[in-house]
């Protein structure tokens, strides 16, 4: 499952989950949401796994990436028909 690395008041984090809504995808169904605002475990998550203090970031098995507008490329890849 797609895991996504975010916080709440994040912008760019905002436009990929509206994409995942957009697209009819559940949460915990299709993709995980991680709290990941700083001083998280899932921001150290993120350092330790990508290497950059930064969010959004999506991790689906070996694939991981930062810019929410590749992000969002991926995501339309993965799901849409
Ligand atoms: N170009 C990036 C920008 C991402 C970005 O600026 N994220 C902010 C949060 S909205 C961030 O991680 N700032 C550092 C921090 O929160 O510690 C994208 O489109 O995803």
């Amino acid at each position: 499952m797609i895991k996504l690395f975010q916080y709440d008041s994040c912008p760019y984090c905002a436009r990929v989950t509206s994409k995942l809504q957009s697209l009819g995808l559940k949460q915990d169904v299709d993709y995980k949401l991680i709290e990941a605002s700083r001083g998280t475990p899932g921001r150290e998550e993120v350092l330790k796994l990508g290497g950059m203090n930064q969010v959004p970031f999506l991790v689906d098995d070996s694939v991981q990436m930062y810019e929410s507008a590749d992000i969002i490329d991926y995501i339309e890849n993965k799901f849409e028909n």
